[in-house]
């Protein structure tokens, strides 16, 4: 007779995740095998710990798919919306003396406000990076309309929070600044460049 099997879902639900996993001593591939253990299985640790998963005694579906669509309610700004148009450099320069990462020439600095832009304006921002810099937005989200003058990436379809500029790449995105009036931030997503410098400051007024 067949054996019940367990979905692998309910096997990393009862590891409490990957963190666990690596400190029971369990193997990622004993986890997330593609042949889940045998339901009444024992999964013990490979250290000595007072601790053993029992895979339970019954049988799960999925029914869940992937829709073809995931989303059919993306902003469609266009470039003849936009109030303005800015440029931004994402670059390494000098800071306080020392090596920074800058943003249009300059360091970051908490007091300055480096943008300022009327509740509900839609921009064109054209980002252009030295070495790999992920431009990340606060606020808003953001379409990609071209890197380096050819069309996106298939992976820039869709809202997006964070454009991944690689080396020597420029990109030109669009939003609308709505929501809430105030100050947010953008910055290089690579903390070591937006801890040097790389962060800048943007008002909604
Ligand atoms: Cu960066």
């Amino acid at each position: 007779m067949r054996e019940p099997t367990v979905d692998r879902r309910q096997v990393l639900g009862l590891g409490g995740a990957l963190g666990l996993m690596s400190a029971t001593g369990l193997s990622a591939a004993a986890v997330l095998s593609r042949r889940p253990p045998a339901a009444g299985a024992e999964l013990r640790s490979a250290v000595p710990l007072p601790l053993a998963f029992r895979v339970p005694l019954r049988k799960a579906a999925d029914g869940s798919r992937i829709p073809r669509v995931l989303s059919n309610d993306v902003p469609a700004w266009r470039r003849s919306d936009a109030a303005r148009v800015r440029d931004f450099s994402f670059r390494a320069g000098r800071m306080h003396g020392g090596h920074g990462w800058l943003i249009g020439g300059r360091p970051f600095d908490p007091a300055r406000t480096d943008v300022t832009v009327p509740l509900g304006d839609v921009e064109v921002w054209r980002l252009i990076a030295d070495v790999h810099h992920p431009v990340h937005l606060h606020l808003v989200g953001f379409r990609v309309r071209s890197r380096s003058g050819k069309q996106p990436l298939p992976h820039d379809a869709g809202l997006k929070d964070t454009v991944s500029l690689r080396p020597g790449e420029s990109a030109e995105i669009i939003t609308r600044f709505d929501g809430y009036r105030g100050r947010y931030l953008f910055h290089c997503h690579n903390a070591e460049h937006e801890d040097m410098g790389m962060m800048a400051n943007l008002e909604i007024i």
